[in-house]
């Protein structure tokens, strides 16, 4: 093992992450003619595709849009077989890229970067793995994802719980089996939603630990036909184009008018077409549903009307309907997550109302009762945002860490949520600040690593050294993005995106609200302006 101080390896960039990120920037850089080094922690590629293996996993966003769009040539080859294709449909499709663009030689897989240390005579990165490796690199790249540290509660007892017990974005690579099982899942978000079905129909019993109710709208997932195909190839460079331009990185666009516009039976009508076609068309049906609460209340009780109307127990039913805002968590879109409840194999547990006191060896007590488990799933979601880029130690100019400049998860700084003051050569792809989650992942992915290709090309060309964000624009751009977020629900709303799911973690909203498409526009005005916000030497 060398030090920090005498590296094994000179590359002109390292990446982190394997994902849609890692592997598309890799690819780029390459192009550029950058030596690239990519370290990934698990065996194959993929990133969230790669972990996130457990039963009824698939997509949100569908998928002749969540995929690449940077080559003609790879969208016109893949066939997805449906809307919303499952996980390993998707993890075959990233395979296929990494085979296609031979991304593999520069990936060192099963290696954890464990720390990330700029060094100021030299101007470059250190970086260390947790196989003992160091490598020294000019730029400094990750691509860690935004949901991707797993987030299993402090529960009292877990370790003497007898059976197994999983993570959904955890999950292990051989099938698990609950056939004859009683098992319990603990959580209620997009990955207990697609999960609680696919159980269900397996298991002896099901039991579901709810904290909050979730709206759910039905995915309405069905195979393409050949003609849908053939139309999205023939209209490749216009469909990239809409979804370049759009709010979230689709081609849905928001509907024109308010809710409150409409009459009821106008809205009704709406509101029951984008429930009948599925999927996010009730979100993007109007332009206020998620700064107005009158009128987020209206599209919201139409989907509560809906879980009364799906639900057989009026009981059940009263406890899986939400009262909070619609769409302010992620809206999650469903396979038969309601009509599950009207199995008989399936119990709803509130524990909201008798909250989980512990687990015991043989399953979970709650304030009023205890349920006998052969197994538990933890579908609790992530540390989302700044999880995984506070896993590993990357410290700055003078040492500063980056956890200890942003203080905790939620005070984060940055400039486009690509870059941040005292990082110099440092880039985040879809980090904290940009659009990310709030948009199709592929497509903000995209924008970003085309964005710092361009740059590093541009410092290249011009012999630049070092590029790093003014403290100034980056004080303006949090702010910035403060005041869209402070205009909207989303920060009323308890969520993953607020930190609350997290205990100690201060609550914010770094994410950018104000569209993808406007997003993209602000970063080229920034590159046509020489770098505006930037100091370049
Ligand atoms: O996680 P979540 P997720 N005791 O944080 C509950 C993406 N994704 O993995 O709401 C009891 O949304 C928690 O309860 P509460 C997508 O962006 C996408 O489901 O905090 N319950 C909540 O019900 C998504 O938003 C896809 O009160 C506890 C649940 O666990 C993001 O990943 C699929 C608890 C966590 O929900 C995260 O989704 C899957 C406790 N101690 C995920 N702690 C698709 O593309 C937490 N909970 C479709």
């Amino acid at each position: 093992m060398s030090s920090s101080r005498e590296p094994q390896k000179q590359v002109d960039a390292v990446v982190i992450g394997a994902g849609f990120s890692g592997m598309y920037m890799l690819h780029r850089l390459r192009e550029a003619g950058l030596s690239t080094r990519v370290y990934e922690a698990a065996d194959g590629v993929g990133g969230v595709w790669y972990w996130n293996r457990y039963p009824g996993a698939r997509c949100d966003s569908e998928s002749v849009y969540y995929n690449y769009s940077f080559s003609e040539e790879l969208f016109k080859e893949w066939e997805w077989s449906s809307r919303y294709p499952e996980q390993p449909e998707i993890l075959r499709y990233l395979n296929y890229v990494a085979d296609k663009f031979e991304l593999r030689p520069d990936i060192q897989f099963n290696t954890r970067v464990s720390s990330a240390i700029y060094e100021e005579e030299s101007n470059r990165w250190q970086i260390q793995t947790d196989t003992g490796e160091s490598v020294s690199a000019k730029y400094f790249i990750t691509g860690v994802g935004c949901i991707s540290t797993a987030n299993v509660p402090n529960i009292k007892g877990l370790d003497s719980f007898e059976g197994d017990w999983y993570h959904t974005g955890h999950w292990p690579h051989e099938k698990v089996d609950f056939t004859g099982k009683r098992v319990g899942v603990i959580g209620t978000g997009s990955s207990g939603i697609q999960s609680i079905p696919a159980i269900a129909k397996e298991a002896a019993h099901l039991t579901v630990f709810q904290r909050t109710p979730q709206y759910s709208v039905p995915a309405r997932n069905h195979a393409y036909t050949q003609e849908f195909v053939d139309e999205v190839k023939e209209n490749y460079s216009k469909i990239r184009r809409q979804m370049q331009e759009s709010a979230a990185g689709l081609r849905f666009i928001h509907g024109e008018r308010s809710v409150l516009e409409d009459t009821p039976e106008e809205r009704r009508r709406v509101l029951q077409e984008g429930w009948d076609k599925g999927g996010w068309e009730i979100l993007f049906a109007y332009n206020d549903l998620l700064m107005n609460e009158e009128a987020n209340e209206l599209v919201a009780e139409f989907i509560r009307e809906k879980i009364r109307e799906t639900v057989d127990d009026p009981e059940t039913a009263e406890k899986l309907t939400p009262s909070s805002y619609y769409g302010t968590k992620r809206a999650i879109v469903d396979t038969e997550y309601f009509e599950t409840y009207n199995r008989k194999n399936v119990r709803l547990v509130d524990v909201k109302e008798a909250p989980i006191q512990e687990i015991t060896s043989k399953g979970i007590r709650t304030a009023d009762d205890e349920y006998e488990l052969d197994a538990l799933v933890f579908a609790t979601g992530f540390d989302g945002m700044t999880g995984s880029l506070f896993k590993i130690d990357i410290r700055g100019r003078d040492d500063v860490s980056l956890k200890g400049k942003w203080e905790n998860g939620a005070k984060t700084k940055t400039y486009l949520g690509l870059t941040t003051a005292g990082f110099p050569n440092m880039f985040m792809l879809t980090g904290p600040e940009s659009p990310s989650v709030l948009g199709n992942m592929p497509a903000t992915i995209e924008q970003h690593v085309e964005w710092v290709t361009d740059c590093i090309e541009h410092l290249r060309e011009n012999k630049v050294d070092v590029i790093e964000a003014e403290d100034r624009a980056e004080e303006d751009w949090s702010k910035h993005c403060k005041e869209l977020a402070d205009a909207t629900l989303y920060t009323k709303t308890d969520s993953w995106y607020t930190g609350a799911n997290i205990s100690g973690k201060a609550r914010g909203f770094p994410i950018y609200v104000g569209g993808y498409g406007p997003y993209r526009q602000i970063c080229d005005e920034v590159t046509a302006k020489g770098y505006e916000g930037f100091s370049l030497k």
